[in-house]
């Protein structure tokens, strides 16, 4: 058995959490918060048998692709127009973070 934690944005988790259940994955849902951002994220628990860690690390990636979005940057207050024009600029987010970690023992009581 493995132990996969999944980091993932906040707003792919209800759509990832879905589709793992579809596919009758358990899961176990931690809000969490990145140590470079300070932002939420989400950390999923999924405990599953050897042989099923590709088919869930496939469904993490259909559902947490990373995309390209733009962000408009904030001018700087009392900044020159002439020295400083805000331009949207694309950069990427999303995608997930995981880690997969051996079991030792699972117990249900
Ligand atoms: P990612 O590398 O995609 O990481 C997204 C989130 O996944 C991280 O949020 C953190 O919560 C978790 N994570 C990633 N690697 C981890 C690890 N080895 N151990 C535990 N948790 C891990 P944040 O820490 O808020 O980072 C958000 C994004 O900022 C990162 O995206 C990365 O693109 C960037 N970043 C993080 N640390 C950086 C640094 N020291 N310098 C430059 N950029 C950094
Ligand atoms: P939940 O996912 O909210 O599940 C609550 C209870 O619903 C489960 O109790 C189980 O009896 C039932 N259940 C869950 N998924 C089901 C499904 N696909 N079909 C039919 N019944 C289902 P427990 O098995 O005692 O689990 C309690 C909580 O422990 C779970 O809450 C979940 O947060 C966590 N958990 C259990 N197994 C896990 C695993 N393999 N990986 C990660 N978290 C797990």
């Amino acid at each position: 058995m493995k132990l996969i934690l999944a980091v993932v944005q906040d707003k792919d988790s209800n759509r990832l959490t879905d589709a793992l259940g579809e596919k009758d994955f358990k899961t176990t849902k931690l809000s969490t918060t990145g140590g470079f951002l300070k932002e939420g994220n989400t950390t999923l628990i999924i405990g599953c048998e050897d042989e099923l860690v590709d088919d869930a690390l496939q469904v993490i990636k259909d559902n947490c692709s990373q995309r390209e979005q733009m962000i408009a940057p904030i001018s700087p207050m009392g900044g020159n127009a002439d020295s400083y024009i805000p331009r949207p600029i694309n950069v990427e987010v999303g995608g997930a973070t995981v880690f997969i970690l051996p079991v030792e023992s699972f117990f249900q009581f």
